[in-house]
């Protein structure tokens, strides 16, 4: 057993899914017993990594993308994504626009433990505002292996920021994969652009201007973009493993003339502290702490005036707390909103904005 461990270590990729850490561990198993390769197989089943499976991408900063299955042996064939681009015909700002020819790519991945060789694709546009060609063809692939199917796409009409959607058929029938069908809805036709200092987290855009901690397989203490009526915000709690985890930052530029001033709004019901940190950019020292945590009953509003101590440097701030495991004591959290930085000089937060038109005068 420990023999395996070891070696499937030195097989699983840097950064593994815990379906990547689970096939190499297969692998090493199946290159020298079968029998203990089937009875691991069933083990992973079991618990929720089975045939059809899906685990959450290593970026993932939600992990909203998980699936459970619970099924030991066949194939299974799962949508991962899609999305468009306007590489045929447009503007090359790699968003799909009124009147531009691009790509739909439809990403699936054989998460089964068998063989494929004759899956298909198919993709119908819904409605009336674009046109899809239909690509032939059956494709082969490994268990755990990515499928990534281009299609073109010429869009004929749209309004600002439309969800346009498309449906995907993917069947494997000669390997008794029945055919699914899935609803892709995708924006289209605006533009972005980074002009924004305040991050009130309600626009999807903003998000992956963050960087999560790095993902750790087994470890389920993630910041995500949470959502209460119209309201967003970042939150981080209800784990069942504790763990630390932050929240930075994209890269502010201090004003070299006015005070660095950092404001948000913020929900603590930790029994730890949370902690606020700043780093420059060539600092040799670590993170620096500018504001501690205490508990708050209800949303508290925060301001962070770090005066000149910065002026002209470059910067990264980050929201840092131990996060408890989930007690009988009730759900920890920390809820996180409306950041700005003021007295800077440059803009790190995406904005959606007509295509076209000036991002500055919007
Ligand atoms: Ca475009
Ligand atoms: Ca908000």
């Amino acid at each position: 057993m420990l023999g395996y461990l070891v070696a499937s270590m030195k097989a699983t990729p840097i950064d593994p899914t815990f379906l990547e850490a689970r096939d190499a561990f297969l692998a090493v198993a199946r290159a020298s017993d079968e029998q203990d390769y089937r009875s691991f197989r069933k083990a992973f089943a079991e618990r929720g990594m089975g045939a059809g499976a899906v685990a959450p991408e290593p970026d993932s900063n939600d992990l909203r993308s998980v699936i459970e299955s619970l099924r030991e042996e066949g194939p299974a064939l799962s949508f991962i994504a899609a999305s468009l681009d306007d590489r045929m015909a447009g503007d090359a700002d790699g968003l799909l626009d009124q009147g531009e020819e691009g790509i739909l790519t439809v990403r699936l991945r054989n998460t089964g433990f068998e063989d494929l060789s004759g899956t298909t694709v198919h993709v119908t546009a819904v409605g009336e505002h674009s046109e899809v060609t239909e690509v032939a063809g059956r494709i082969s692939s490994a268990p755990g292996e990515d499928i990534a199917v281009e299609f073109p796409v010429a869009l004929r009409t749209a309004s600002h920021y439309e969800l346009i959607k498309f449906d995907v058929t993917f069947a494997d029938e000669a390997a008794g994969v029945p055919a699914r069908v899935v609803r892709a809805g995708l924006r289209v036709h605006y533009d972005l652009a980074h002009t924004g200092s305040r991050d009130s987290v309600d626009s999807p855009v903003t998000q992956s201007d963050w960087f999560p901690e790095q993902f750790v397989p087994w470890s389920e203490t993630v910041w995500a973009r949470v959502s209460s009526a119209d309201e967003h915000a970042y939150h981080i709690g209800s784990v069942k493993f504790g763990g630390f985890d932050s929240l930075i930052s994209p890269c502010i530029l201090a004003s070299t003339t006015d005070d660095l001033i950092l404001r948000f709004g913020h929900a603590y019901r930790l029994d730890t502290r949370g902690y606020v940190e700043v780093k420059t950019a060539d600092s040799e020292f670590d993170w620096q702490t500018v504001y501690l945590t205490g508990g708050s009953s209800g949303v508290e509003a925060v301001e962070v005036n770090l005066q000149q101590e910065y002026a002209g440097q470059w910067l990264q701030a980050r929201f840092i707390a131990s996060v408890p495991a989930t007690s009988d004591k009730g759900v920890p959290s920390w809820t996180v909103d409306d950041i700005e930085f003021a007295g800077i000089e440059n803009t790190p937060f995406a904005a959606i904005h007509p295509h076209g038109g000036s991002p500055s005068s919007q």
